[in-house]
């Protein structure tokens, strides 16, 4: 099992991540604890020094395991689902701008908060619709350049649609593109799913990125979350994925990002025990 962790840049509104700011130092923290990848998360990927980053994460020999593309819909408030077409096609725009850094990177993209939500006064198929079409259209694109991208289930306080796996399962079927896939975050499925591990399962070979986070959103061991239950499902399924640190920097920014390692490091080799 393989363990990455997020890393964003100082100005970003999310909150679950352990590193913000100072690309170059906190690589190469990423890297002294032990991760073998990164996250990364961009507002406009235009702007990324392509050349500058990949000599730094060629020196900490760390690569991007994902591309996230939040940012879009925090800052800028772009969605596949926004009533006004004109948002819509910038949405479009903005992802394959994603695409083009995710090519560059070798990175498979996160497609989370930017389905955006379902609006008042627009039925949900429509927008389920709208959110299935954006999403093959971006996954033809990433096809040709052998890029595969994840729907994140996301819990209902912050989105209004796609909360749990069984339901983005069926959504994946609509969007029926085999380089698609789904991303499984302990924090919501906590939330959402009936079962951690039976949810995983029945996602089986389309579940193709896995974050973690403790029930609370702290470093995975924060909280009540059994962590070698999930290695232990996820080994059995033969996932072959990175497992990605996504949490709040709680305790503390410091000792975040080393308690969430070693609890499942630990919680790995118990799940090994298991066999
Ligand atoms: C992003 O990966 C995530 O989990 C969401 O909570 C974004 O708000
Ligand atoms: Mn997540």
């Amino acid at each position: 099992m393989r363990l990455s962790i997020v890393v964003t840049t100082a100005e970003s509104r999310f909150s679950a991540v352990a590193f913000r700011g100072d690309l170059a130092g906190n690589l190469a923290r990423v890297k002294r604890l032990g991760y073998q990848g990164v996250e990364l998360s961009f507002r406009d990927p235009k702007t990324v020094d392509v050349a500058g980053l990949k000599v730094l994460l060629e020196k900490h020999d760390l690569p991007v395991v994902a591309l996230a593309t939040g940012r879009a819909w925090g800052e800028d408030r772009l969605s596949f689902t926004d009533r006004d077409p004109a948002v819509r096609q910038r949405t479009s725009v903005r992802v394959a701008e994603y695409l083009d850094l995710a090519r560059d990177l070798n990175a498979m993209i996160i497609l989370g908060l930017i389905r955006g939500r379902i609006p008042d006064g627009v039925k949900p198929a429509v927008a389920r619709r709208w959110a299935r079409d954006a999403i093959r259209r971006a996954a033809d694109t990433g096809a040709r350049h052998d890029i595969r991208l994840v729907i994140e289930p996301i819990n209902r306080y912050e989105t209004n649609f796609l909360y749990n796996i069984d339901e983005t399962l069926a959504f994946l079927e609509e969007v029926d593109r085999p380089n698609v896939g789904i991303l499984a975050d302990t924090f919501h499925m906590n939330i959402e799913d009936a079962s951690i591990s039976g949810s995983l399962q029945r996602a089986g070979r389309s579940l193709f990125h896995v974050h973690v986070a403790d029930s609370n959103r702290w470093a995975p061991g924060c909280g009540h979350l059994d962590f070698t239950e999930v290695l232990a499902t996820l080994h059995a399924m033969r996932y072959s994925g990175y497992v990605s640190v996504e949490c709040l920097p709680k305790p503390d920014p410091e000792s975040c990002p080393r308690i969430a390692i070693a609890t499942l490091r630990k919680a790995a080799s118990l799940a090994a025990r298991r066999r």
